[in-house]
């Protein structure tokens, strides 16, 4: 990719990376453009980012696959569309398992391909207007951004199974309740949620929050013994990292700092 930005904002600030879906007037559709964007926006992400912010321009975060752009460009090749599933894979993957959170900002339709980007997130602020859709069935297709492992780990296979199936929309209430969305606060009040939940991120140790992201949904899928070694293996690295050393003994240092203070204020007091 050597031209700028059509379908996408980058932005850093300090820690924080801000990827901005910028395709209002299609509703955010995803298009072949935007996964090679997004894509480059992962190459060159500052090396001093820590977290990731994805959010997007317009009423809807995404109304999924660009459908539009997938007739007219329909193959009778078969390879074809398993390549276009495959780059869809190669940059969620990106995303879920890089070395740095990623919080996204919901709101308006998140569907099909749209769900498929969210349940990549790993922390998903929903605003009031979102909702959940999964229409494949009624548009003639199948998800192929990876919604069929991402999303049965949320909310389980008979739920995407029947969303599937019927096309039916939950609301943002009914989402925070299954686990699609974490966190719910007011319309245009995502971003700033999201900003607050990077902070706190942030001030976690980089290792660690590497080791969450990757181990918990790695080892979920493991067979159990190797699931217990693989957590070993993660446990022993972040211990080793320096940062548990000095973060904990800071910890326990501020206690006792507080408690002494607090000790002092009360025989000012007596
Ligand atoms: C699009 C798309 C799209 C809107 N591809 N162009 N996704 C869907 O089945 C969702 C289809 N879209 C909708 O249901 C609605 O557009 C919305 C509920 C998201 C928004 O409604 P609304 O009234 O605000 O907008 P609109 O008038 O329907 O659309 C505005 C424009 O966005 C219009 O373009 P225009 O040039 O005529 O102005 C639409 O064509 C365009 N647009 N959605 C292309 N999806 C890897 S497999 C993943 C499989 C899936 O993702 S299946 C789910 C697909």
């Amino acid at each position: 990719m050597n031209s700028e930005y059509q379908v996408i904002a980058a932005e850093f600030r300090g820690a924080v990376a801000y990827l901005r879906l910028t395709r209002p007037d299609k509703r955010n559709a995803i298009n072949d453009r935007m996964i090679e964007e997004m894509d480059h926006f992962l190459d060159t992400l500052p090396a001093e980012t820590r977290a990731i912010i994805l959010h997007a321009e317009g009423e809807h975060f995404c109304a999924g696959l660009d459908l539009v752009e997938r007739i007219q460009n329909r193959s009778p090749d078969p390879l074809s569309g398993i390549k276009r599933s495959r780059a869809w894979h190669h940059v969620f993957t990106r995303l879920e398992h890089g070395t740095v959170p990623v919080i996204s900002v919901l709101k308006g339709g998140v569907i099909g391909g749209g769900l498929e980007l969210a349940s990549a997130t790993h922390v998903r602020v929903c605003e009031g207007s979102t909702y959940f859709q999964l229409p494949e069935g009624q548009r003639g297709i199948f998800v192929g951004g990876g919604a069929s492992v991402r999303v049965p780990r949320i909310i389980g296979a008979g739920r995407v199974t029947e969303m599937m199936l019927t096309g039916r929309r939950f609301d943002a209430q009914e989402g925070y309740a299954m686990g699609l969305g974490h966190y719910l606060v007011a319309d245009g009040e995502g971003l700033a949620k999201a900003e607050e939940l990077a902070q706190a991120i942030i001030g976690n140790s980089a290792v660690s929050n590497f080791a969450i992201i990757n181990g918990v949904s790695t080892i979920a899928e493991m067979p159990t013994d190797s699931g217990y070694f693989a957590e070993s293996v993660l446990a022993t690295m972040t211990a080793r990292s320096g940062d548990f050393a000095e973060r904990t003994t800071k910890f326990f240092d501020n206690r006792r700092r507080s408690r002494e203070e607090s000790g002092h204020a009360d025989s000012k007091t007596d």
